[in-house]
């Protein structure tokens, strides 16, 4: 029995529900438009601002956004640790702090792209966005609360809750204390320099630089160091690299390579696609990768690749910058773009499945009309 089913027999109310995770040939489920509506994505001419404004910053909610009352609400960090903490957003606003500007995007980026398609989220390319996060370096306040020598794992466990695969849940997911314990992880209280949204994450959320979305918990109410690896769902069901459903499969981490155009001339206004003039077009966009800096990036006009100027990022995990000039003559054209970052890995021109539509990083295709 696969382990979604096992899942969902036991549990008599989700079979009420259609059955996520199973993929499908059909047309895209009223279930998955309803998610989408919920978490949108961010529109690719936003690929132009180094920073995205949280407006334009991708979202991905599993349940409600929770009300918190920011003048009652503290932070717990507890378990295998010297001394048990306790800190309201006063006492974080006076601990030292860093701002680093992160690039995050959601492991199911790319997902309604895949053939069949993993019934969840529907992405298509755009859950990705770049914020400046500020706020408390996580690592400090571990060391403050003194780490026990056996610890191996921190699980950040979020104010929101709701069933998943039959199980009911608070969102929570851990890290390996290596991990924790980088000096670049923060725990975030002003994105871009504004008061975190309520949308993402008010009034406190951990941010994983390199990591996919899902390793970065909003909402925070409490943080327990481990002496044995989390089990919850978030951690050993979801968020897997699996082949089928009976697959144990292995953890999704770090983000893979992509490169990102933004799409030119203008959209038709239902099927989007593309419009220009024929002539010199600067073709821009931005490139990224959990693994490494981003080395190269080519871009392919009918399938002839020539490599794109690009531009430092503006810290290790931020997207960066990249240009390439086009002569474009008139007709019907393919443009796509193709990351290799530092680490080797290389975006994929086709695409590799998996069951839960994870890291789906194949090359974006741009069909243009140029008159
Ligand atoms: N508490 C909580 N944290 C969460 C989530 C969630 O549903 N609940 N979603 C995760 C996922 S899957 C992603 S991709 C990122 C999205 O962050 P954003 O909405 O700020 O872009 O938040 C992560 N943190
Ligand atoms: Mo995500």
């Amino acid at each position: 029995m696969s382990r979604h089913s096992s899942l969902t027999t036991r549990r008599p109310a989700e079979r009420l529900a259609p059955h996520p995770g199973e993929p499908s040939h059909g047309p895209l489920t009223a279930e998955e438009l309803q998610l989408a509506v919920r978490n949108h994505s961010m529109p690719l001419e936003a690929l132009r601002n180094d920073l995205t404004p949280p407006g334009l910053h991708y979202l991905l909610n599993h349940f409600d956004i929770p009300f918190i009352d920011a003048e009652h609400w503290h932070l717990r960090i507890g378990g295998a640790v010297e001394r048990a903490v306790e800190l309201n957003l006063k006492a974080l606003r006076r601990a030292p702090r860093i701002s680093i500007p992160v690039t995050l995007e959601c492991a199911g980026n790319g997902r309604s792209l895949l053939r069949p398609r993993p019934l969840s989220q529907p992405w298509r390319l755009e859950g990705v966005g770049t914020a400046v996060w500020t706020g408390v370096p996580l690592a400090y306040l571990l060391t403050q609360a003194g780490v026990q020598d056996d610890a191996v794992e921190v699980v950040f466990t979020g104010a929101d809750a709701g069933i998943q695969g039959g199980i009911r849940q608070q969102f929570a997911r851990s890290l390996p204390i290596g991990e924790a314990l980088r000096p670049d992880v923060v725990l975030a209280y002003r994105m871009n320099g504004m008061e975190l949204p309520p949308q993402h994450g008010y009034p406190l959320r951990l941010v994983v630089p390199g990591w996919y979305g899902m390793a970065s918990v909003k909402w925070l109410s409490s943080i327990k160091v481990l002496t044995k690896p989390f089990d919850g769902f978030q951690q050993q069901v979801a968020y897997r690299y699996q082949h089928d459903a009976d697959d144990p499969g292995t953890p999704v981490t770090w983000i893979r390579v992509r490169a990102l155009m933004v799409p030119p001339g203008v959209p038709d206004f239902f099927t989007r696609g593309r419009v220009l003039p024929a002539g010199p077009v600067m073709l821009t966009g931005r490139a990224w990768s959990g693994h490494g800096a981003v080395e190269r990036v080519e871009v392919g006009i009918d399938g002839k690749w020539a490599p794109a100027q690009l531009q430092h990022p503006a810290a290790p995990f931020a997207w960066c910058a990249w240009s390439i000039p086009w002569v474009a003559d008139r007709g019907e054209h393919e443009l796509s773009c193709r990351a290799t970052d530092s680490s080797g890995a290389r975006q994929p021109l086709e695409q590799v499945w998996n069951y839960q539509g994870m890291g789906n990083n194949a090359v974006q295709r741009i069909k243009v009309t140029v008159e």
